[in-house]
């Protein structure tokens, strides 16, 4: 395992996520450090832009989130909302920007150390593959601030760990060390801190030498089955694992295996 570097300077104070990319990999990185990366309307918004500008790019096959070793994102930034009525939330449609970023269709690498709780919990449990350092804490300690998880924390987290886990940590607020979280199927794989980074990085680059339209559709597949009944999701594969022989990829990819050679996707 390297360690990659997590320094890379904003071009301007407004910059609250920092973009770049790497051969086909787009990386975006969380950057309020003073609030541990607390979720307010600007960074989401920003961040649903970056990943929307990321799916559209047809040269990036893979995004990387990241937050900081200290934290992923402890929360929706709660000087933010702490006086709102319930009229001026509603007003506030902050959703919208959530339903944007969930429709991303390109898989993100989530690069989880420190902090995820509340709203960086929920927003972790929208990437695809998530890769946390040994030192995650992971929770919705929203009920110590009198409210509930609002972003899909009560679905997404209960359909992962299943309802005991998901009671105790959203009933009591405790956090979810990494082991836990790895036993629960909350993430994908845990790493020493010192690799959370690099370790994303490493396992976005090598998603993205896969085909890219097969990448896409095994997303969309796989988040079937979190959101319909069995049939319903089986059908849905079915359909995409079809369309999937339409592709160059599948015949390159097949043909490249039964010629002991690696293959060379173009994503058509
Ligand atoms: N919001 C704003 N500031 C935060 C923050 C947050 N969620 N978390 C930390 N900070 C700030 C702290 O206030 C502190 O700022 P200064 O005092 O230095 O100015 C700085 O970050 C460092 O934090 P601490 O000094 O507290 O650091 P510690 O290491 O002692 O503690 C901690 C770390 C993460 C345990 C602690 O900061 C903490 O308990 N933070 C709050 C965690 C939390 O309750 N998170 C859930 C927030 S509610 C919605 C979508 C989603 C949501 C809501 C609506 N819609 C679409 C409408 C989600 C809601 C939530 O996430």
């Amino acid at each position: 395992m390297t360690t990659a570097t997590l320094e890379t300077k904003p071009m301007t104070a407004e910059q609250l996520i920092l973009v770049e990319t790497d051969g086909s990999v787009g990386i975006i990185k969380l950057n309020r450090p003073k609030v541990l990366n607390a979720l307010n309307p600007e960074l989401m918004t920003q961040l649903a832009e970056q990943l929307e500008a990321f799916d559209k790019d047809d040269s990036i096959y893979v995004i990387v989130l990241a937050g900081s070793e200290r934290a992923f994102a402890a929360g929706a930034d709660i000087g933010d909302m702490a006086e709102c009525s319930s009229l001026e939330m509603y007003k506030r449609d902050q959703f919208a920007t959530w339903d944007r970023i969930k429709r991303t269709k390109k898989p993100i690498v989530a690069a989880v150390s420190g902090y995820a709780l509340g709203g960086g919990c929920e927003l972790m449990m929208l990437c695809d593959v998530i890769i946390a350092s040994d030192t995650s804490q992971i929770g919705q300690p929203e009920i110590n601030i009198g409210v509930m998880p609002g972003a899909g924390g009560t679905q997404r987290l209960t359909r992962a760990v299943g309802k005991a886990t998901a009671m105790d940590v959203i009933l009591t607020g405790r956090f979810l060390n990494a082991a836990e979280a790895l036993a629960g199927g909350l993430v994908s794989r845990v790493v020493p801190r010192e690799h959370f980074y690099s370790e994303a990085l490493r396992i976005a680059h090598e998603m993205a030498r896969k085909g890219p339209i097969a990448l896409r559709f095994a997303k969309e597949s796989v988040l079937k089955a979190h959101e319909t009944a069995l049939s319903e999701g089986l059908e849905y594969e079915r359909k995409l694992f079809y369309a999937l022989f339409s592709t160059e990829d599948q015949k390159e990819g097949m043909r490249a295996f039964m010629e002991k050679r690696k293959p060379d996707f173009k994503g058509k």
